[in-house]
């Protein structure tokens, strides 16, 4: 009867001295993944980037930048916000300005968010 207790404790001891190493690597690859996913981090290799669309009001303009108070954008759980987004360099989206609103797509593009359309709306 002692024997058997004793075994059963060793028993004990040596899945619990594996199991808790274990157990913790997975739930922190678990944790890791909805981040990579998240707003922040673009996908290194990612294929071709989602565009989403919306609609919006043009509030400032740089020379290679436009700010956007733009409608809630439901593909990517987004509210209603202002928020700047690069513009293309091969000039595929038309001069806008100030004031005008516009109905738009927008990609993920390394740092941040960029414009793939621009149609002004009236
Ligand atoms: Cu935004």
């Amino acid at each position: 009867m002692l024997k058997a207790l004793r075994f059963a404790a060793a028993i004990a001891l040596l899945s619990g001295a594996s199991f808790p190493a274990f157990s913790a690597e997975s739930s922190h690859d678990m944790a890791g993944m909805p981040d990579m996913q998240g707003m922040s981090m673009p996908a290194k290799a990612a294929p071709a980037a989602t565009v989403y669309h919306t609609e919006g009001v043009v509030k400032k303009l740089t020379a290679d930048t436009v700010s956007i108070a733009h409608h809630p954008v439901a593909g990517l759980g987004w509210p209603a916000m202002t928020m700047t987004f690069s513009l293309p360099k091969d000039g595929s989206v038309p001069a806008l300005s100030v004031g005008e609103k516009i109905s738009f797509t927008f990609a993920q593009h390394e740092q941040g968010y960029q414009l793939v359309s621009a149609t002004p709306l009236n």
